[in-house]
Protein backbone atom coordinates (compact mmCIF):
# COMPACT_ATOMS: atom_id res chain seq x y z
CA UNK A 1 0.00 0.00 0.00
CA UNK A 2 1.11 3.65 -0.60
CA UNK A 3 0.37 6.41 0.93
CA UNK A 4 0.87 9.74 -0.43
CA UNK A 5 0.53 13.38 1.51
CA UNK A 6 -0.69 15.95 -1.38
CA UNK A 7 -2.48 19.27 -1.03
CA UNK A 8 -5.85 17.69 -0.79
CA UNK A 9 -5.23 15.25 2.30
CA UNK A 10 -4.07 11.71 2.27
CA UNK A 11 -4.46 9.47 -0.80
CA UNK A 12 -4.21 5.90 0.13
CA UNK A 13 -3.34 3.76 -3.58
CA UNK A 14 -4.23 0.02 -2.77
CA UNK A 15 -5.08 -2.87 -4.99
CA UNK A 16 -4.98 -0.60 -8.30
CA UNK A 17 -7.67 1.63 -6.57
CA UNK A 18 -7.51 5.11 -5.08
CA UNK A 19 -9.20 6.64 -1.60
CA UNK A 20 -8.82 10.27 -0.01
CA UNK A 21 -8.67 9.88 3.79
CA UNK A 22 -9.54 12.41 5.98
CA UNK A 23 -7.62 12.78 8.30
CA UNK A 24 -4.64 14.25 10.23
CA UNK A 25 -1.41 13.25 8.71
CA UNK A 26 0.12 12.92 12.13
CA UNK A 27 -2.85 11.24 13.91
CA UNK A 28 -2.86 8.77 10.81
CA UNK A 29 0.46 7.44 10.39
CA UNK A 30 1.28 7.21 13.78
CA UNK A 31 -0.69 4.45 15.18
CA UNK A 32 0.29 0.65 15.98
CA UNK A 33 -0.66 -2.02 13.03
CA UNK A 34 -0.69 1.03 10.32
CA UNK A 35 -1.42 -1.38 7.57
CA UNK A 36 -4.27 -2.56 8.88
CA UNK A 37 -5.69 0.44 9.72
CA UNK A 38 -5.34 0.80 6.18
CA UNK A 39 -6.75 -2.33 4.58
CA UNK A 40 -9.62 -2.05 5.63
CA UNK A 41 -10.41 1.62 4.18
CA UNK A 42 -11.59 -0.08 1.21
CA UNK A 43 -14.67 -1.35 2.58
CA UNK A 44 -16.51 1.53 3.71
CA UNK A 45 -14.88 3.82 1.37
CA UNK A 46 -15.44 4.87 -2.46
CA UNK A 47 -12.73 4.62 -4.74
CA UNK A 48 -11.61 7.72 -6.56
CA UNK A 49 -12.57 7.79 -10.69
CA UNK A 50 -9.58 7.75 -12.74
CA UNK A 51 -10.29 11.31 -13.86
CA UNK A 52 -10.32 12.67 -9.95
CA UNK A 53 -7.33 10.57 -8.75
CA UNK A 54 -5.78 12.14 -11.99
CA UNK A 55 -6.60 15.66 -11.31
CA UNK A 56 -5.47 15.51 -7.25
CA UNK A 57 -1.93 13.78 -8.35
CA UNK A 58 -1.48 16.27 -11.14
CA UNK A 59 -0.76 18.73 -7.81
CA UNK A 60 2.50 19.01 -6.22
CA UNK A 61 3.08 15.43 -3.84
CA UNK A 62 4.43 16.92 -0.30
CA UNK A 63 6.75 14.48 1.38
CA UNK A 64 5.13 12.16 3.69
CA UNK A 65 5.84 13.91 7.15
CA UNK A 66 3.91 15.81 9.62
CA UNK A 67 5.47 17.28 12.68
CA UNK A 68 8.09 14.43 12.86
CA UNK A 69 11.74 15.00 13.07
CA UNK A 70 14.07 13.47 10.72
CA UNK A 71 17.17 11.48 12.04
CA UNK A 72 19.76 9.63 10.29
CA UNK A 73 22.33 6.85 10.74
CA UNK A 74 25.98 6.38 9.52
CA UNK A 75 28.52 4.02 8.15
CA UNK A 76 26.02 1.59 8.02
CA UNK A 77 27.41 0.12 4.92
CA UNK A 78 31.04 -1.07 3.98
CA UNK A 79 30.99 1.91 0.92
CA UNK A 80 29.80 4.32 3.29
CA UNK A 81 33.16 3.62 5.85
CA UNK A 82 35.14 2.98 2.87
CA UNK A 83 34.54 6.47 1.57
CA UNK A 84 34.42 8.17 4.45
CA UNK A 85 37.70 6.88 5.63
CA UNK A 86 39.11 8.06 2.05
CA UNK A 87 37.51 11.43 2.49
CA UNK A 88 38.92 12.31 6.03
CA UNK A 89 42.56 11.04 5.63
CA UNK A 90 43.99 14.64 5.92
CA UNK A 91 41.98 15.31 8.86
CA UNK A 92 43.68 12.37 10.95
CA UNK A 93 39.95 11.03 11.64
CA UNK A 94 39.60 8.40 9.38
CA UNK A 95 39.77 5.77 12.04
CA UNK A 96 36.38 6.97 13.69
CA UNK A 97 34.44 5.72 10.67
CA UNK A 98 36.53 2.39 10.87
CA UNK A 99 35.38 2.11 14.74
CA UNK A 100 32.19 2.69 14.33
CA UNK A 101 31.08 0.21 11.97
CA UNK A 102 32.11 -2.20 13.99
CA UNK A 103 31.20 -0.84 17.52
CA UNK A 104 27.84 -1.62 19.24
CA UNK A 105 26.30 1.48 19.17
CA UNK A 106 25.81 2.83 15.48
CA UNK A 107 26.43 6.23 14.37
CA UNK A 108 23.04 8.28 14.93
CA UNK A 109 22.14 11.85 14.10
CA UNK A 110 19.76 14.24 13.77
CA UNK A 111 18.82 15.52 10.42
CA UNK A 112 15.98 17.82 9.59
CA UNK A 113 13.24 19.25 10.68
CA UNK A 114 9.97 18.53 9.03
CA UNK A 115 9.75 22.46 7.89
CA UNK A 116 13.02 22.10 6.05
CA UNK A 117 12.47 18.96 4.51
CA UNK A 118 11.70 19.10 0.68
CA UNK A 119 9.77 16.16 -1.53
CA UNK A 120 9.17 14.77 -4.67
CA UNK A 121 9.72 17.20 -7.57
CA UNK A 122 11.39 19.82 -5.70
CA UNK A 123 14.75 21.26 -5.17
CA UNK A 124 17.28 20.07 -2.65
CA UNK A 125 20.05 22.46 -2.02
CA UNK A 126 23.84 22.19 -1.89
CA UNK A 127 25.71 24.67 0.44
CA UNK A 128 27.54 27.79 -1.22
CA UNK A 129 30.70 27.32 0.74
CA UNK A 130 30.82 23.39 0.20
CA UNK A 131 33.30 22.37 -3.05
CA UNK A 132 31.90 18.85 -2.95
CA UNK A 133 28.59 17.82 -2.89
CA UNK A 134 27.34 14.51 -3.00
CA UNK A 135 23.29 12.69 -2.54
CA UNK A 136 22.75 9.86 -0.17
CA UNK A 137 19.89 7.78 -1.86
CA UNK A 138 18.90 6.17 1.98
CA UNK A 139 15.68 3.82 2.47
CA UNK A 140 14.06 5.60 5.69
CA UNK A 141 11.75 3.93 8.25
CA UNK A 142 9.09 5.61 9.71
CA UNK A 143 8.68 4.63 13.32
CA UNK A 144 5.64 5.23 15.59
CA UNK A 145 5.50 6.96 18.81
CA UNK A 146 5.52 3.65 20.48
CA UNK A 147 9.07 2.73 18.07
CA UNK A 148 7.64 0.26 16.02
CA UNK A 149 8.42 0.72 12.55
CA UNK A 150 4.80 1.37 10.15
CA UNK A 151 6.52 2.29 6.84
CA UNK A 152 9.21 3.11 4.64
CA UNK A 153 10.12 6.01 2.48
CA UNK A 154 13.02 7.36 0.02
CA UNK A 155 15.43 9.59 2.17
CA UNK A 156 17.90 11.76 0.49
CA UNK A 157 20.73 12.61 2.85
CA UNK A 158 22.93 15.48 0.66
CA UNK A 159 25.90 15.96 2.03
CA UNK A 160 28.88 18.36 1.86
CA UNK A 161 31.84 15.67 1.86
CA UNK A 162 34.42 18.86 1.92
CA UNK A 163 33.06 20.07 5.21
CA UNK A 164 32.55 16.63 6.38
CA UNK A 165 36.25 15.46 5.71
CA UNK A 166 37.89 18.55 6.68
CA UNK A 167 36.98 17.93 10.37
CA UNK A 168 34.25 14.83 11.67
CA UNK A 169 33.29 17.70 14.13
CA UNK A 170 32.22 19.72 11.05
CA UNK A 171 29.14 16.66 10.50
CA UNK A 172 26.17 19.19 11.45
CA UNK A 173 27.33 21.56 8.96
CA UNK A 174 28.01 19.10 6.50
CA UNK A 175 24.13 17.66 6.76
CA UNK A 176 21.91 20.22 8.35
CA UNK A 177 21.16 23.35 6.16
CA UNK A 178 18.31 24.34 4.14
CA UNK A 179 16.64 21.47 1.75
CA UNK A 180 19.60 18.83 2.77
CA UNK A 181 17.01 16.23 3.40
CA UNK A 182 14.12 15.44 1.09
CA UNK A 183 11.50 12.27 1.48
CA UNK A 184 9.09 11.03 -0.79
CA UNK A 185 7.36 10.43 -3.07
CA UNK A 186 5.21 8.32 -0.70
CA UNK A 187 5.13 6.17 2.86
CA UNK A 188 5.17 2.53 1.36
CA UNK A 189 2.96 0.27 4.14
CA UNK A 190 3.06 -3.02 4.81
CA UNK A 191 2.53 -5.80 7.29
CA UNK A 192 5.52 -7.43 6.75
CA UNK A 193 8.95 -5.60 7.04
CA UNK A 194 10.22 -4.52 3.64
CA UNK A 195 12.18 -7.12 1.03
CA UNK A 196 15.76 -7.15 1.95
CA UNK A 197 16.52 -7.50 -1.76
CA UNK A 198 14.83 -4.53 -2.81
CA UNK A 199 17.19 -2.43 -4.48
CA UNK A 200 18.30 0.95 -3.80
CA UNK A 201 18.96 2.74 -7.42
CA UNK A 202 20.62 6.22 -7.82
CA UNK A 203 20.71 8.11 -11.46
CA UNK A 204 21.90 11.49 -11.47
CA UNK A 205 21.31 13.25 -14.72
CA UNK A 206 23.35 16.66 -16.51
CA UNK A 207 21.67 18.47 -19.49
CA UNK A 208 19.85 15.22 -19.35
CA UNK A 209 22.17 12.70 -19.76
CA UNK A 210 23.29 10.40 -17.43
CA UNK A 211 26.42 11.30 -15.33
CA UNK A 212 26.90 8.92 -12.59
CA UNK A 213 24.27 5.56 -11.35
CA UNK A 214 24.57 2.84 -9.12
CA UNK A 215 22.59 0.72 -7.24
CA UNK A 216 22.64 -1.57 -4.52
CA UNK A 217 20.47 -3.99 -2.21
CA UNK A 218 18.65 -3.23 1.30
CA UNK A 219 20.41 -6.28 2.29
CA UNK A 220 23.72 -4.79 2.24
CA UNK A 221 23.37 -3.08 5.39
CA UNK A 222 25.18 -4.12 8.06
CA UNK A 223 22.85 -3.44 11.07
CA UNK A 224 19.14 -4.59 12.15
CA UNK A 225 16.91 -1.90 11.74
CA UNK A 226 15.09 -2.70 14.70
CA UNK A 227 18.92 -2.21 16.79
CA UNK A 228 18.63 1.31 15.05
CA UNK A 229 15.44 2.38 16.28
CA UNK A 230 16.37 1.08 20.17
CA UNK A 231 19.24 3.08 20.28
CA UNK A 232 17.23 6.34 18.76
CA UNK A 233 14.69 5.45 21.19
CA UNK A 234 16.49 4.31 24.36
CA UNK A 235 16.46 8.39 25.57
CA UNK A 236 14.33 10.49 23.02
CA UNK A 237 10.96 10.53 22.88
CA UNK A 238 8.80 11.16 20.07
CA UNK A 239 5.46 11.83 20.37
CA UNK A 240 4.17 12.08 16.59
CA UNK A 241 6.70 9.70 15.42
CA UNK A 242 9.84 9.59 13.73
CA UNK A 243 11.77 9.31 10.60
CA UNK A 244 14.53 7.15 10.27
CA UNK A 245 17.20 7.20 6.96
CA UNK A 246 19.13 3.75 7.22
CA UNK A 247 22.53 5.26 5.62
CA UNK A 248 23.64 4.72 2.30
CA UNK A 249 25.26 2.31 0.09
CA UNK A 250 25.88 4.36 -3.46
CA UNK A 251 28.44 6.93 -3.30
CA UNK A 252 29.60 8.08 -6.30
CA UNK A 253 33.65 8.95 -7.35
CA UNK A 254 35.84 11.34 -5.46
CA UNK A 255 35.86 13.04 -8.46
CA UNK A 256 32.15 13.71 -8.47
CA UNK A 257 30.53 16.67 -7.03
CA UNK A 258 26.71 18.14 -7.42
CA UNK A 259 25.80 21.35 -9.87
CA UNK A 260 23.05 23.43 -9.74
CA UNK A 261 20.40 22.14 -12.46
CA UNK A 262 21.29 18.35 -11.76
CA UNK A 263 18.50 15.99 -11.53
CA UNK A 264 18.86 12.93 -8.82
CA UNK A 265 16.54 10.31 -9.36
CA UNK A 266 16.46 7.70 -6.52
CA UNK A 267 14.30 4.45 -6.65
CA UNK A 268 13.59 1.58 -3.94
CA UNK A 269 12.00 -1.35 -4.87
CA UNK A 270 7.99 -1.33 -3.43
CA UNK A 271 8.57 2.45 -2.82
CA UNK A 272 8.48 4.49 -6.09
CA UNK A 273 10.91 6.90 -7.38
CA UNK A 274 11.63 10.59 -5.95
CA UNK A 275 13.07 13.03 -8.32
CA UNK A 276 14.93 16.11 -7.05
CA UNK A 277 16.39 18.96 -9.04
CA UNK A 278 20.00 20.80 -7.42
CA UNK A 279 20.09 24.25 -6.92
CA UNK A 280 21.45 26.93 -4.36
CA UNK A 281 19.39 28.23 -1.72
CA UNK A 282 18.45 31.93 -3.11
CA UNK A 283 18.53 33.40 -0.18
CA UNK A 284 22.06 32.66 1.31
CA UNK A 285 24.96 34.79 0.75
CA UNK A 286 28.34 33.23 -0.17
CA UNK A 287 30.41 32.67 3.12
CA UNK A 288 32.58 35.84 2.36
CA UNK A 289 29.95 38.02 1.71
CA UNK A 290 28.60 37.26 5.72
O1 LIG B 1 29.49 9.82 9.29
C1 LIG B 1 29.00 10.54 8.51
C2 LIG B 1 27.70 10.39 7.84
C3 LIG B 1 27.42 9.02 7.31
C4 LIG B 1 26.20 8.94 6.49
O2 LIG B 1 25.44 9.87 6.32
C5 LIG B 1 25.89 7.66 5.82
O3 LIG B 1 26.60 6.68 5.98
O4 LIG B 1 24.88 7.62 5.11
MG1 LIG C 1 23.76 9.42 4.95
Amino acid sequence: MKLYKIAKGSLLVIHDAAYIIDDDWDKLINRDNLAGYLQQIPIDAIPLSDEVYAEFMSGPVLPPIGSQEVWAAGVTYLKSRDARMEESEASGAASLYDKVYDAERPELFFKSTAQRVSGHGREVYIRKDSAWNVPEPELTLFINSKGNIQGYTIGNDMSSRSIEGENALYLPQAKIYEKSAALGPCLFVSALPIDATSAIKLVIKRNDEVVYEDATTVSRIKRTFTELVNFLYAELSFPAGCFLMTGTCVVPPPTFTLQAGDVVEMTIDNIGTMVNTIAFNPKTNQLNQL
